[in-house]
């Protein structure tokens, strides 16, 4: 299959991580505590195996060598994200020793060929923040645009192309609807409050950032599948709206078009969930919207009509619509996400119709597996078929969709080397390279080696 995929020569061919599931170093070097550091200092059992932020693959130490990786293997580009907290520990002081280790990091990644494409938010909201409400209170938006100003300001000479967010809803839905991320409330408005604060945050930013350089790109990225509903039932196709209309349309068509779908703002309404909003922060997100996407995608939304008819108010999203188990899906059973690559063309076809046909990449795609120790091979490689397979799949259909005319400039993998995640902490990993966290040792897999023979088969075959 592989050698009849065709990608443009310049296509930007990657990995995705982010600063704090892979820096370490969290309680020196000048940074203050993000949330994260400080829910697993207050709750370290609610992390899988009491593993915590601190322990990762210290990348804050061993960045030069990941980069030589990266280049071994081809890769031309790479996206991790800034620690807001390293940078600005108090959020106004600038930390100089984060700015030499930024630089240094993004200087070896030109130095070896690798476009760095840099985010600014990866769910790792400030302490000093969150106990004012993080992303609930208002006053993180100015905050979030100085802070963005001064990246550009710093490393704005260096790297060019700038994402705000990483899947914005998800810090959204997990801080105030699931219970994944500190606070770890249930509060449908509480959650539509973040949401708008973080749509204001983003404009601001590229307001702020496009003040100080016109050189650079800016984006955002966003977790994106278009929402298959189970039939065509009336319900079903009421629930499919909505979950299209709470999980698509709300970020997207305000980030990159500046405007609200109307059809959210009514159903908002109609629940009493809707913020106040002010006309001048309404121009500002008319006027400040991303350049590019950056596509997360993993697994397919599938929904039915809610099982119990709902009366009065919703308090969840599954008042409007619930999961829908499709009975012939494949499953990635340790991560329990459905493997469904054709979905890619849908996306492209959702951003090509829908969105202008803006330029944007596959920001993160890629398998979480557990034990993966127990697929070494007699030379200790971790034969990761099941990998190469899922990788293989994804980039069929993105070939495709790019002959069919999509404007897609890249895919990156989720992720280089296995990486700490969340409340999850290293239980499934989708590293290229495996890390022995004693060691610190990174082994590469056998995808590795996969991808490394991909990309120059597209760079220089036929
Ligand atoms: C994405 C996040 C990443 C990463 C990845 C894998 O949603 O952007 O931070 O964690 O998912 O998911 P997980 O680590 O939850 O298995």
């Amino acid at each position: 299959m592989s050698n009849k995929m065709k990608f443009p020569k310049d296509f930007l061919w990657g990995a995705a991580a982010s600063a704090p599931q892979t820096e370490g170093s969290n309680l020196s070097g000048g940074k203050s505590l993000n949330t994260w550091d400080k829910w697993f200092e207050l709750s370290p059992e609610r992390f899988d195996q009491n593993v915590g932020p601190q322990t990762t693959s210290d990348v804050y130490k061993l960045y030069k060598e990941d980069v030589q990786r990266m280049r071994d293997m081809n890769l031309n580009s790479y996206r991790t994200s800034i620690s807001w907290t390293r940078l600005l520990p108090d959020g106004k002081t600038l930390n100089q020793e984060a700015v030499t280790y930024y630089r240094d990091y993004f200087q070896t990644m030109i130095d070896k060929g690798i476009h760095p494409i840099i985010n600014l938010f990866h769910f790792d909201m400030p302490w000093w923040m969150m106990e004012k409400g993080g992303w609930t209170n208002a006053e993180v938006t100015d905050h979030f645009a100085f802070y963005a100003q001064t990246c550009i300001e710093e490393f704005g000479d260096l790297v060019k192309d700038w994402t705000t967010f990483n899947e914005p809803i998800v810090h959204v839905e997990c801080s105030y609807l699931y219970e994944f991320h500190y606070p770890a409330i249930v509060d449908f408005k509480l959650a539509i409050l973040a949401g708008y604060n973080t749509i204001l945050a983003h404009a601001k930013a590229i307001k702020a950032m496009r003040n100080v350089r016109s050189d650079i790109r800016i984006g955002t990225i966003l977790n994106l599948t278009p929402v298959y509903g189970r039939s065509d039932s009336e319900d079903d196709i009421q629930a499919t709206r909505i979950a299209n209309a709470l999980n698509i349309t709300s970020f997207m068509d305000a980030m990159v078009k500046g405007t609200f779908d109307p059809f959210m703002v009514n159903l908002l309404k109609e629940h009493e969930l809707l913020p106040e909003t002010d006309a001048k922060d309404l121009e500002i997100i008319r006027e400040n919207t991303a350049e590019f996407l950056g596509v997360n995608y993993y697994q397919p939304r599938r929904v039915q009509a809610p099982s119990k008819k709902l009366v009065g108010l919703a308090t969840m999203p599954e008042d409007f619509y619930e999961a829908y188990a499709w009975p012939e899906r494949r499953m990635n059973p340790y991560r329990g996400w459905e493997i469904y690559p054709e979905a890619i063309k849908d996306i492209a076809n959702l951003i090509t119709t829908k969105y202008d046909n803006m330029p944007w990449y596959v920001s993160e795609n890629g398998m979480g597996v557990a034990d993966e120790a127990r697929f070494k091979d007699e030379d200790g490689m971790i034969q990761d078929a099941y990998r190469i397979e899922f990788v293989e799949e994804h980039l069929h259909y993105l070939s495709e969709a790019i002959a069919d005319g999509a404007n897609c400039f890249g895919y990156h993998m989720w992720t280089f080397v296995d990486c700490w995640s969340w409340l999850n902490g290293y239980r499934n990993r989708y590293g290229f390279y495996s890390v022995d966290l004693e060691t610190q040792k990174r082994t590469p897999k056998a995808s590795s080696f996969w991808m490394r023979d991909f990309i120059q088969f597209q760079q220089e075959g036929e």
